[in-house]
C-alpha cells in the first residue's frame, strides 16, 4: 500500500511479499517451518512445543512487520500528527492470541497447527507473560495501545524495556509472599526487534557553562539509549502502530581521561553502571519510594523519546522544529515522564536557538497529564539536590519556570503569600524538593483524572488552587478497558453467545451495541445459556486452582473474587474479616442449616510491594485464613478460601470470566478509577463494592439495582475519618468485629503478633474506616447470598451488567482524548488499488 507500483523493483517485492504472506494454512505451514529452521535453528529432531509457539510468534510478526511498513509509510506521506503516550510501565500481557485474533486468522492458524500436531490453546500457554507494570496504570496504557491501532489512529507509546519485570510472588508454607525475580527475557522475546538503527545517547551529571551568553550543559556521563520496537496491531484494520521500549547499553565514547591515565577497571566499571539504568521495574503501586534510580530511569525514558521524537519531526518529516504541536500530542502517563517538559525546553531554547516565550508555547501546546491517584504518598516529590546533582540544567530551567509562574500567579491573586508557596514548583522546608505534579500541571495545556469522581476531588482538594488558576485545563477522562482482549478473547463462549444474539460481532469495535442484550435479560433461554457458559468458565478455573494448588473448590458455588494489588486502601482486609465471620458463623450452625446455606468460593490473588508491610501482612492472614478454613472439615464446601499467586494478566484473563461477584471495596475518595470493576461487569459479574471511582458511573449505566453497593461515600468518609482520629472507633465497631478480632487475638489463625500491625489500628483511628463500613458490608454479603439463590434474578442482572458495560469500552476513551486534548484524527491505510499492481 503507497508504494510507487510504477517501480518495476517495487512489483517484483510486492509479489514476493504477498506469495510469502498467503494465510492459507498451508502457507502458514511453510512459514512456521522455515521459521523453526532457520530463526531458531531447530530440526524436526528438536523441535518442541516450545519451539512451536516461536516459529508461530514469528510467522504472526513477520506479517506485522509488512503492515507496519505499510502503516509507517502512510503516516508519513499523510504528515500525521501522532499521540505519544509516554509511560514507565506497559502491561502488555500475552501477545500471540492477541495478535492472532486482532489479524482476523484465528481458524487459519488453528488449521496450520492442528497440521503440524499442535492446538491453539497449548501453543499459547507455552508464551511467558512479561510483567513491565505493576498494575492499573500499565495495563491502561496497554489497553490504551490496543484501542489507539484498532481505530486506526497514528501512535507511539514509548516505555522502557525492563531486564527484569514485576518480581514472581510464591506463597511459603506459613502463607507469607516471597519474591523471585522474573528474568522474563530468558523465555524467548519473539515480539520485540531491537532496532539497531536507534540507538540515541541520554546524558547524566555535570555542570552548566555560559558561551556568548548560551547556557550549555557539560554532562559527565553518557548512556545509550537502544530502541527495542513492539509491533502494535488494530482489531480488524491494517493500521500497525509502534511500543518503542528503551534498554540502556553503555556508550562507546570511552572515557579517555581514565584510559589514558591507565584505569582501565575505573572506566570498566562506570561503563557497567550505565547497563544498570533499566535493570529493573519498580515494584511499588501507588507509593513513591523515591530511589534514586527511579528517577534515572525516568529521565532516561524522557530525554531518549523527546529527541526520537524531534528526529522524526525535523529530519523523517523534514518540518521546522517550531512544528512539534501541530505534529505531536503528548500524553504524560501521571508524573514518572514529567521531566520530558524541561528535556523539550531545553533542546528547544539551548540546541535550537528558540526564544524562551516560543519555546514555552510550544512545550505546553505539546504536552497534556493524567493524574491517577491523590494518594499522598504516590505523588513524585524529588530533593532539590539530588536533582540538580544529576540535571544541572533542567533545574536552572525549573526555577525559570517557576519564578514565571509565580509571578502571573501574584498577578491573578494579589497579596496572597500562602497561595505562591502552596502553589510553588519547589516544595520549602528543610529538603527543598520538586513537586512533579506542579510542573507536570504548569507544563501541559490539559490536566484529566480518571473517573468522575476522582476529577472532583482533583478540582475541588488536591489541585485546588490550580483549577482557580486555569479552570479550562482541567477535566474529566474515564478509563476503559479493551473488549478484544476482555470479552472477545478471555471469554470466547460468552463473545459466540452476544455475537449470536446480535446478529453481529460488531460489538467488538463499537460496544454500545450490547445494550441490545437488555431485551434479552428476561428471555429463558439466553439466561440458561449465559448460566452455562459462567459454569464452563468455573470449570475452567476450578481446574487450574486443583492443579496448580492443589485445592478442590466446588463448582455449585457462588465464585466471589478479590484480585487487584493488596494495598491498605483496596481493602483486602475487609473482605477477610468478613470471611473470618462466615466462618465463625458456620461453625456454630447445626448440620441440617449448614447444607441449606449458599455456598461460597472466595478468591484472592495479588502482590504486595515487597516493603509494604501491611499489605504483607493481609496476604499473610488471607492465607492463614484459608488453610484453616479449608483443613476445617466441619465446614466442608460451604465456604472455601483461595489467595491465587502470581497474579497477573493471564491469571485475570482466567478469573474474571469465572465471577459470579466482584469485590470492589476501597474505601470512599481513594480508588482513582479502577478498570478491573469494569472487566468484571463486561463478563456479566455484578459488583459488590463501594461508591468510589468508576464504581460511581458503572452504578449509572448498569443500574444501582444490578449491583450490591454498600458503605459510606466520600463526604461521610472525610467525616468519619476526623471523628476516627479524635475519639478512636470503639463508638462505630460492633459485636461482630468484635467476635472476629477476637477470634485473630485468640490465636486461631497463627500468632497474633503476625497481625498486630494491621489489626491495631482498627481499634484507634483507622485510617481506612473498616470498622466503619463492617456493617453495612456484612448486610450486603447477605443480600448477595439472598439474591443468588434466585437464578431468574441472578442471570438477569448478569446480563445487564454486560448490556451496561459500552460506556466502559477504552475505545470510548481514545476518541475523548483524541478529541478533547490531542486534536488527531484517525488515518486508516488507504485501500489497496489493484489497478496500481
Ligand atoms: C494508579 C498508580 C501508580 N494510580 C505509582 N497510581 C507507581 C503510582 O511505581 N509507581 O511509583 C505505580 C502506579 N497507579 C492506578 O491507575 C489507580 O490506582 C487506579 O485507580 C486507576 O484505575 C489506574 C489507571 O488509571
Ligand atoms: P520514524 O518515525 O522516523 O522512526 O519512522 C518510523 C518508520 O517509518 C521508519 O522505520 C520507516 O519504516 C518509516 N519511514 C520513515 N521515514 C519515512 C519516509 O520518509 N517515507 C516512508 N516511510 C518512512
Amino acid at each position: 500500500k503507497g508504494l510507487d507500483f510504477q517501480n518495476e523493483k517495487n512489483q517484483l517485492l510486492w509479489k514476493l511479499m504477498s506469495a510469502y504472506l498467503d494465510s492459507n494454512p498451508t502457507c502458514i505451514q511453510r512459514q512456521i517451518v522455515n521459521h523453526i529452521e532457520y530463526t531458531i535453528a531447530r530440526s524436526r529432531f528438536n523441535f518442541d512445543i516450545f519451539g512451536a509457539y516461536l516459529a508461530t510468534s514469528y510467522s504472526v510478526r513477520d506479517r506485522l512487520i509488512e503492515l507496519w511498513n505499510d502503516t509507517q509509510q502512510h503516516y508519513h506521506h499523510v504528515y500525521a500528527k501522532q499521540v505519544y503516550y509516554f509511560s514507565v510501565e506497559f502491561l502488555l500481557g500475552r501477545f500471540l492470541q492477541n495478535a492472532i485474533l486482532n489479524l482476523n486468522l484465528d481458524s487459519n492458524y488453528r488449521d496450520a497447527l492442528k497440521g503440524l500436531g499442535y492446538t491453539m490453546e497449548e501453543i499459547y500457554e507455552q508464551e511467558y507473560d512479561p510483567a513491565l507494570g505493576n498494575g492499573g496504570l500499565g495495563r491502561l496504557a496497554a489497553c490504551m495501545l490496543d484501542s489507539l491501532s484498532s481505530q486506526n489512529y497514528p501512535c507511539w507509546g514509548y516505555g522502557l524495556r525492563y531486564n527484569y519485570g514485576m518480581f514472581k510472588q510464591e506463597i511459603d508454607d506459613d502463607g507469607k509472599q516471597i519474591e523471585k525475580v522474573d528474568y522474563w527475557l530468558t523465555h524467548g522475546a519473539p515480539w520485540q526487534i531491537e532496532n539497531m538503527l536507534i540507538q540515541i545517547p541520554v546524558h547524566f551529571y555535570g555542570h552548566v557553562i555560559s558561551i556568548e551568553n548560551k547556557r550549555k550543559w557539560v554532562s559527565e556521563l553518557t548512556v545509550i539509549a537502544q530502541a527495542n520496537d513492539i509491533f502494535i496491531p488494530g482489531y480488524g484494520t491494517d493500521n500497525t502502530n509502534t511500543l518503542r521500549l528503551w534498554s540502556s547499553k553503555p556508550s562507546t565514547e570511552f572515557d579517555l581521561g581514565r584510559f589514558n591515565q591507565g584505569d582501565y577497571y575505573s572506566a570498566l566499571s562506570q561503563k557497567q553502571l550505565s547497563e544498570n539504568l533499566t535493570s529493573v521495574l519498580y515494584p511499588d503501586d501507588s507509593t513513591d519510594e523515591g530511589r534514586k534510580l527511579r528517577l534515572q530511569q525516568e529521565y532516561f525514558l524522557s530525554s531518549a523519546s523527546m529527541k526520537d521524537i524531534i528526529r522524526r519531526v525535523t529530519k523523517s518529516y523534514k518540518m521546522p522544529i517550531t512544528d512539534v504541536p501541530k505534529l505531536c500530542a503528548i500524553q504524560l502517563n501521571d508524573t514518572h515522564p514529567a521531566i520530558a517538559i524541561p528535556e523539550l525546553m531545553r533542546i528547544l531554547i539551548d540546541e535550537y536557538d528558540v526564544k524562551w516565550d516560543q519555546a514555552w508555547d510550544i512545550t505546553t501546546q505539546t504536552f497534556a497529564y493524567t493524574n491517577h491517584t491523590i494518594l499522598p504518598e504516590a505523588l513524585e516529590k524529588w530533593d532539590i539536590e539530588y536533582f540538580q546533582t544529576l540535571f544541572p540544567r533542567h533545574m536552572e530551567i525549573i526555577f525559570e519556570i517557576n519564578w514565571k509562574f509565580l509571578e502571573f500567579v501574584k498577578s491573578k491573586f494579589p497579596n496572597d503569600n500562602d497561595r505562591y508557596s502552596r502553589m510553588s514548583l519547589i516544595e520549602e522546608g528543610f529538603v527543598k524538593r520538586v513537586r512533579m505534579s506542579h510542573l507536570a500541571i504548569v507544563g501541559s495545556h490539559a490536566v484529566n483524572g480518571v473517573a468522575g469522581i476522582h476529577t472532583k476531588i482533583l478540582e475541588s482538594t488536591l489541585f485546588k488552587d490550580f483549577y482557580e488558576l486555569w479552570p479550562e485545563k482541567f477535566l474529566n477522562v474515564t478509563n476503559g478497558v479493551t473488549p478484544r482482549r476482555w470479552l472477545n478473547q478471555a471469554n470466547p463462549l460468552l463473545a459466540e453467545a452476544i455475537t449470536k444474539r446480535l446478529g453481529t460481532s460488531d460489538w467488538i469495535t463499537n460496544l454500545n451495541l450490547l445494550e441490545k442484550l437488555r431485551n434479552f435479560a428476561d428471555d429463558q433461554e439466553f439466561q440458561t445459556q449465559f448460566a452455562q457458559i459462567k459454569m464452563e468458565n468455573k470449570k475452567r478455573l476450578r481446574e487450574y486452582i486443583k492443579k496448580t494448588m492443589n485445592i478442590k473448590i466446588p463448582i455449585n458455588a457462588l465464585y466471589d473474587i478479590h484480585i487487584k494489588r493488596i494495598h491498605l486502601y483496596k481493602r483486602q482486609l475487609l473482605n477477610i474479616l468478613s470471611v473470618i465471620y462466615r466462618y465463625l458463623t458456620i461453625t456454630k450452625m447445626k448440620k441440617e442449616d449448614r447444607e441449606k446455606i449458599v455456598k461460597r468460593v472466595v478468591i484472592f490473588a495479588g502482590k504486595s510491594a515487597p516493603a509494604y508491610k501491611e499489605a504483607k501482612a493481609v496476604v499473610h492472614l488471607i492465607n492463614r485464613v484459608s488453610y484453616v478454613i479449608n483443613n476445617d472439615p466441619t465446614i466442608g464446601d460451604a465456604l472455601k478460601v483461595v489467595f491465587v499467586p502470581n497474579y497477573g494478566v493471564s491469571l485475570a484473563e482466567l478469573l474474571i470470566p469465572a465471577a459470579d461477584i466482584s469485590q470492589q471495596v476501597s474505601t470512599a475518595g481513594t480508588e482513582a478509577s479502577g478498570t478491573g470493576n469494569m472487566k468484571f461487569v463486561l463478563n456479566g459479574a455484578p459488583i459488590l463494592g463501594t461508591l468510589d471511582g468508576a464504581n460511581i458511573e458503572i452504578a449509572e449505566c448498569v443500574g444501582k439495582e444490578n449491583m450490591f453497593i454498600f458503605g459510606m461515600n466520600v463526604e461521610q468518609v472525610n467525616k468519619a475519618r476526623i471523628e476516627n482520629a479524635n475519639k478512636g472507633t470503639s463508638h462505630v465497631i460492633t459485636r461482630e468485629l468484635k467476635s472476629v478480632i477476637a477470634a485473630i487475638k485468640g490465636g486461631l489463625f497463627g500468632n497474633y503478633l503476625d497481625f498486630s500491625i494491621i489489626i491495631d489500628p482498627l481499634l484507634s483511628s483507622d485510617f481506612f474506616c473498616v470498622s466503619n463500613d463492617f456493617d453495612d458490608y456484612l448486610k450486603t454479603q447477605e443480600k448477595v447470598d439472598q439474591t443468588f439463590m434466585n437464578k431468574k434474578k441472578w442471570n438477569k442482572m448478569g446480563i445487564m451488567n454486560i448490556a451496561g458495560s459500552g460506556f466502559f469500552s477504552i475505545d470510548r476513551t481514545i476518541n475523548e482524548y483524541a478529541k478533547k486534548i490531542w486534536s488527531v484524527s484517525p488515518q486508516p491505510l488507504p485501500p489497496m488499488n489493484e489497478d496500481d499492481i
